[in-house]
């Protein structure tokens, strides 16, 4: 793309989500966009969500401790960094520890961020 119009379509579009940000929050205008995330797809501005960020549940399908791995069957899952469908599969836990104390069947309560670019378990609690 020829860079002068790439550089104003940026500025373009920098302009109308400033005009955005203004409208939707009547207070905070300018000051705010020294926070902006050009691609945050989960802008809090654009999408307000009554549910706390980050608390998922689920049911452990299987746990493979020497592969720091859980399949879960979860549902809805929306954290700061992932967004997914329910549905069964097999996530990386970022610390072997979380393993220690699960078993498949439990039902558990769980934190999925962003790692590496891979969905990963942060946190892990069983529901007694
Ligand atoms: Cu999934």
């Amino acid at each position: 793309m020829n860079p002068s119009i790439y550089k104003f379509a940026l500025v373009a579009a920098m302009a109308a989500l400033a005009l955005n940000a203004s409208a939707d929050q009547g207070k905070g205008g300018m000051s705010d966009m020294g926070g902006m995330k050009m691609d945050n797809m989960g802008s809090q501005n654009a999408k307000p969500v009554a549910k706390s960020f980050g608390e998922n549940e689920a049911e452990v399908k299987a746990v493979d401790k020497a592969k720091k791995s859980i399949t879960l069957n979860h549902g809805p899952i929306k954290s700061k960094t992932v967004e997914m469908p329910p549905m069964t599969m097999a996530f990386s836990v970022e610390n072997a520890s979380l393993l220690s104390n699960v078993k498949a069947g439990d039902k558990v309560k769980f934190i999925i961020e962003n790692v590496d670019n891979a969905p990963t378990v942060t946190s892990l609690t069983v529901q007694k």
